[in-house]
């Protein structure tokens, strides 16, 4: 396919890097004091380690432009989301009954065409890939269903290419927004995804090449679930027997994330249901 020759690491991060402005830009409102107790811990830690390890001012310099080149690539929203937003999902869903959650990573879209309870997501004429048919149901941790849900799903395509942050693929490609019917069940259509492999000609790429680490994250479709009242659940879902489902580069795949799926016709049934917190 053609346009795997133009998907650079730059253009997608300049993606993510302006979605993630336009979406969720920090608005201020952190404490001094907290401001000032991360940034010295994480100052300290940073201090430690040249200490610990008598990192040169060579180490230093390869630091310091490596960094410099993150920003240039547009590739702090990746960087970030897949070594450290697997800690912060952590700590802020350690609370919850409901359903195990993982990160979001970089590229979330919102607002994707609303397609009912019952739909196919939106795909080219022939979209590659296994076909996938998922049915579920959205409940509260006490049980009852959760009519009216919002179950948005989005993931990359049989070739590893997410719309909207790689060229040459349709703008809501493999994006869709679903509602649950009055029992709280849904039932999507759409195909499996393939793996996914950090780009390899940016900063992040050069970081995983120079620390002799591999690219991956195994293949995973992304999901929000939304219900009035409820805490939003951000997750993804994995397929068994994917090889890096046991050393993720983001570090976000939980047993319990895991699908089953059933041979089905030409493709493959899933069903997995999702069990929101009360706020
Ligand atoms: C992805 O597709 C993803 O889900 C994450 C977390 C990081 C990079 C790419
Ligand atoms: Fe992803």
């Amino acid at each position: 396919a053609t346009h795997h020759e133009t998907a650079t690491a730059a253009a997608s991060g300049a993606g993510a890097t302006a979605r993630f402005k336009s979406d969720k830009a920090y608005g201020g409102g952190t404490p001094p004091e907290r401001v000032d107790l991360l940034a010295r811990e994480v100052l300290s830690a940073v201090h430690d380690t040249i200490r610990r390890h008598k990192v040169t001012y060579d180490e230093y310099n390869a630091l310091k432009s490596w960094l410099i080149s993150v920003g240039e690539d547009g590739e702090w929203p990746l960087f970030l989301d897949v070594w450290v937003e697997h800690v912060v999902e952590d700590v802020a869903t350690e609370h919850r009954e409901g359903n195990k959650g993982t990160i979001e990573g970089p590229y979330y879209v919102p607002d994707a065409p609303e397609q009912g309870s019952t739909g196919t997501i939106p795909m080219r004429d022939n979209e590659p890939g296994t076909p996938l048919t998922w049915t579920g149901q959205v409940r509260s941790t006490d049980g009852s269903p959760l009519g009216g849900a919002k179950v948005e799903l989005w993931h990359a395509d049989d070739e590893g290419f997410y719309s909207q942050f790689a060229p040459g693929i349709p703008e809501w490609n493999l994006r869709g927004t679903f509602t649950t019917d009055g029992e709280g069940r849904f039932e999507i259509h759409t195909v499996r995804p393939a793996p996914y492999q950090i780009p390899t000609d940016g900063a992040c790429g050069k970081l995983i090449a120079a620390a002799g680490w591999h690219s991956w994250r195994p293949a995973h479709l992304h999901v929000k679930v939304s219900a009035p009242g409820h805490e939003l659940l951000t997750a993804q879902l994995y397929f068994p027997g994917d090889a890096h489902n046991d050393d993720d580069i983001a570090s976000a795949v939980k047993p319990e994330l895991i699908l089953d799926p059933k041979p089905a016709g030409d493709g493959e049934t899933i069903a997995y249901d999702f069990v929101l917190d009360p706020e």
